[in-house]
């Protein structure tokens, strides 16, 4: 298939994944609207429907909770299809429309801000509008996901990186003694060597029944979830989207000097997610200590504008192991398994946004790389969820919202890449 014709078949996944309102990850599997899942669908669409784009981030920001949180799942319409729904979370009243408990990495004034510089006209209203809902997402996360500038998540789903060996210490503390009994619904649909291990699910269960028990009220959940995890994919997101949201604070004339506080303080704090290698990695902060791994989150450090000469150098090695990088996961390392989800796979949102970090600090010659690659593997394979590093195969759900976003914004020649 040439270029002009992924363009086509990428538009007519995002057309047919579409509700009206919001966009599905994908058929069947996903059932229901994302939260970063549907700030990369916006991104897509923004690339040939701007109003389409600002409805999808309208949406999401309908199921905002007056605390600021933003939920990783809003449910618009009860589906079978999906384990665990909204029962299962029990959120009654919290929010004002039915979603799970917990959040997601917030890409959303990133991708508003770049919809927005695409037609400045057209989006000064929606920027109006969703402004000061983004600035209490933020501060949400300042608030009740901040140890001393590194941002935690309390929950695996909360990352968005389930099963990254990230977590597996905190995962392994956990005796997931209680669990109701369930029956999971992803594995009706992907095989399940792609998807996480029952230990994971009896935990990630665990982990829902016992802030519910705890009336997801913000403190305690900070306070005594035993999965406490500083994640580099959350905190470069952050401080990213806080610098866009500071941004958009210029363009409307609002006071962005909290945003540069925040800025400044998740720049000093990302420094301790350095592990004695002088990796990017996840801290455990019930155990106090690093993961030891080198995950695809690893090299979102330029996303944040930080620079690291050790990240780039781990760079050229992951473009060397893997035909199709980058790998979730070291390949060669312990964990690293091509197929299973986020211990091995490539995600191309995250090549996507390592690519738009490596650009913005001037490496210019490893963007392209990397940007040459991520198209080579879906003009191949197609518009997976992830892929196989080695070999390039697709793996997970198909037609998938945000592969295809990514090549209409980034991977596509049509949008300057390769
Ligand atoms: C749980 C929708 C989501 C993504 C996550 C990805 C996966 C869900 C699941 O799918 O997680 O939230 O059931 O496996 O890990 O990043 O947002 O695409």
């Amino acid at each position: 298939m040439n270029h002009l014709a992924l363009d086509e078949a990428a538009r007519a996944i995002l057309r047919k994944n579409d509700q009206g309102g919001y966009t599905l990850p994908t058929y069947g599997l996903y059932p229901y609207q994302w939260n970063w899942d549907s700030a990369f669908a916006a991104w897509g669409f923004a690339q040939f429907d701007i109003d389409r784009a600002w409805l999808e981030l309208t949406t999401l920001f309908s199921g905002q909770w007056p605390n600021g949180m933003l939920p990783h799942i809003l449910f618009h319409k009860p589906d079978p299809r999906y384990f665990p729904g909204q029962d299962v979370w029990d959120t009654d009243g919290k929010g004002p429309i039915a979603s799970s408990g917990i959040s997601q990495p917030p890409v959303a004034a990133t991708f508003a801000r770049m919809i927005y510089d695409k037609d400045p006209q057209e989006g000064r209203a929606h920027i109006a509008a969703l402004f000061p809902k983004l600035v209490a997402w933020h501060r949400w996360f300042m608030s009740w996901r901040n140890s001393d500038g590194m941002i935690f998540i309390t929950h695996p789903w909360e990352g968005g990186r389930d099963n990254a060996p990230d977590w597996d210490s905190a995962m392994q503390a956990i005796d997931p003694v209680g669990v109701d009994a369930y029956t999971r619904r992803d594995t009706a649909h992907v095989d399940a060597s792609m998807r996480p291990t029952k230990e994971d699910y009896d935990r990630y269960i665990w982990l829902v029944q016992r802030a519910r028990s705890l009336g997801w009220d913000d403190a305690k959940v900070a306070q005594d979830q035993p999965f406490k995890v500083a994640d580099p994919l959350m905190t470069f997101v952050l401080l990213r989207a806080n610098r866009d949201l500071a941004a958009l604070a210029d363009a409307l004339g609002e006071d962005r000097r909290e945003l540069d506080r925040w800025t400044a303080e998740l720049t000093t704090g990302a420094q301790g997610l350095r592990n004695d290698a002088g990796v990017f990695d996840g801290y455990n902060l019930n155990l106090g200590h690093h993961a030891g791994t080198v995950s695809n989150a690893s090299f979102l450090c330029w996303f944040g504008l930080v620079e690291s000469p050790k990240m780039l150098a781990e760079l050229q090695e992951a473009f060397a192991d893997s035909r199709y990088p980058v790998p979730s996961q070291k390949v060669g390392s312990g964990s690293f398994n091509a197929k299973r989800y986020w211990r091995g796979p490539t995600w191309a949102i995250v090549n996507m946004l390592i690519g738009l970090g490596l650009a913005d600090m001037g490496h210019t010659a490893e963007a392209d790389e990397l940007r040459a690659r991520t198209a080579k593997m879906m003009s191949e394979h197609g518009f997976a969820e992830y892929y196989d590093p080695l070999t390039g195969a697709p793996a997970g759900g198909a037609s998938f919202t945000w592969t295809a976003a990514v090549w209409l914004a980034w991977a596509s020649p049509s949008a300057g890449g390769v």
